[in-house]
C-alpha cells in the first residue's frame, strides 16, 4: 500500500475512540465492531494468551478516562522554533494541575512525524495557569503525531494529537527490520528480541557499544534507558517497562498485533543522550 493509501487509512481510524488493545485488532483494523470500545477484561481475554497482562496499546485517542490532551496550537510553520502550548483537560473543563512525577519528570512529550521520522523527547514545563510549554522546532513538513504522557490520579495516561507542518511531504518507507543501528554519533547498538510474536509478553535487550568497545549507559529518567514502541500503521503507542540494569538495557513490551514497530532506544553516556532507532517485525 502507498504511504499516502496508508494515511487515509489512518486517518478513518483515529476518527473512533479506543478503549482497549484488542479494539485495533490487525494494523488498521477493519474487523473491529465498536462493542468492545470500553476495553478492560473483554479486551484482555480475547488476546488468547491466557494472561491478563495491563493493556499496553495507548496513544490512539486525545481523550481517555474523562481527560483531553488540548494542544493550543494544532499547525506550525517548518523549521521555525515555535513555544508549543497545550493543557490536559479534566472531565470539568478545566486544567488538570497535579501530575505525578513518572521516570522522573511529570510530563514526557514524544513528537514524531506520521512515517517515524524526526522523534523527538521533549520535557514540557507547568505553567502556574495549568497551561504546559516547550519549544519546538520541526523541520520537515508533514503530518506529525504529537503523545502526551503521564501520570495522574496513580494513572500511566497517553493521550495523543495531530500536528500539521505545511509544505510538501517527503514521507519516507519504514526503513527494513534490522537488529543493528548507530546513533550517528558513534555508538552502535545491538537488539536482541528473538523471534516475537502477538499478544505473548516479549523482552528487548539493547546492548551499546562504541569502537567495538561496551559502553555501560549511565542512569537516564531513571533507569539504564528510555524505549516507545509505535506501531506501523496508526502509530499506537506502546507501554514498555525497563528492567533493571546490567551490561545490556532491557525492557518488557506486549505487541498487541502482528505487523512493524518501530523503536526509539534513548540513553545516556558520558552527559548527553543518544538514540538508536530499529524496525521490529512482529509475527502471529
Ligand atoms: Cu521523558
Amino acid at each position: 500500500m502507498s504511504v499516502a493509501g496508508k494515511l487515509a487509512g489512518f486517518a478513518a481510524v483515529l476518527l473512533l475512540v479506543f478503549g482497549g488493545a484488542v479494539a485495533v485488532g490487525g494494523a488498521i483494523g477493519p474487523e473491529r465492531d465498536g462493542s468492545d470500545a470500553a476495553g478492560g477484561d473483554d479486551a484482555m481475554s480475547a488476546h488468547g494468551g491466557g494472561e491478563a497482562a495491563p493493556d499496553p496499546v495507548r496513544g490512539l485517542a486525545a481523550s481517555h478516562d474523562g481527560l483531553t490532551l488540548a494542544l493550543e496550537q494544532t499547525a506550525l510553520r517548518r523549521g521555525r522554533p515555535t513555544e508549543l502550548r497545550f493543557s490536559i483537560v479534566g472531565s470539568d473543563g478545566r486544567p488538570v494541575r497535579d501530575f505525578d512525577v513518572e521516570h522522573e519528570k511529570r510530563m514526557h512529550f514524544i513528537v514524531v512525524r506520521r512515517d517515524g521520522q524526526g522523534f523527538q523527547h521533549l520535557h514540557p514545563e507547568l505553567g502556574d495557569d495549568g497551561v504546559w510549554h516547550v519549544e519546538l522546532t520541526l523541520p520537515a513538513a508533514g503530518s506529525y503525531r504529537v503523545f502526551a504522557d503521564f501520570k495522574h490520579d496513580d494513572e500511566a495516561q497517553t493521550l495523543a494529537a495531530d500536528l500539521a507542518v505545511d509544505g510538501e511531504a517527503d514521507y519516507a518507507p519504514l526503513p527494513a527490520p534490522s537488529t543493528s543501528d548507530d546513533t550517528g554519533d558513534g555508538y552502535d547498538v545491538r537488539l536482541d528480541a528473538g523471534a516475537l510474536r502477538a499478544g505473548r509478553e516479549s523482552e528487548l535487550r539493547f546492548t551499546v557499544t562504541r569502537g567495538g568497545e561496551p559502553v555501560q549507559t549511565e542512569p537516564y529518567l531513571g533507569a539504564g534507558g528510555h524505549l516507545v514502541a509505535l506501531r506501523e500503521g496508526d502509530l499506537a503507542y506502546l507501554h514498555v517497562h525497563p528492567e533493571g540494569r546490567g551490561d545490556a538495557v532491557s525492557f518488557m513490551t506486549e505487541f498487541p498485533s502482528e505487523g512493524r514497530y518501530r523503536l526509539y532506544l534513548q540513553f545516556k553516556h558520558e552527559g548527553r543522550v543518544h538514540t538508536a532507532e530499529f524496525t521490529q517485525e512482529v509475527g502471529r
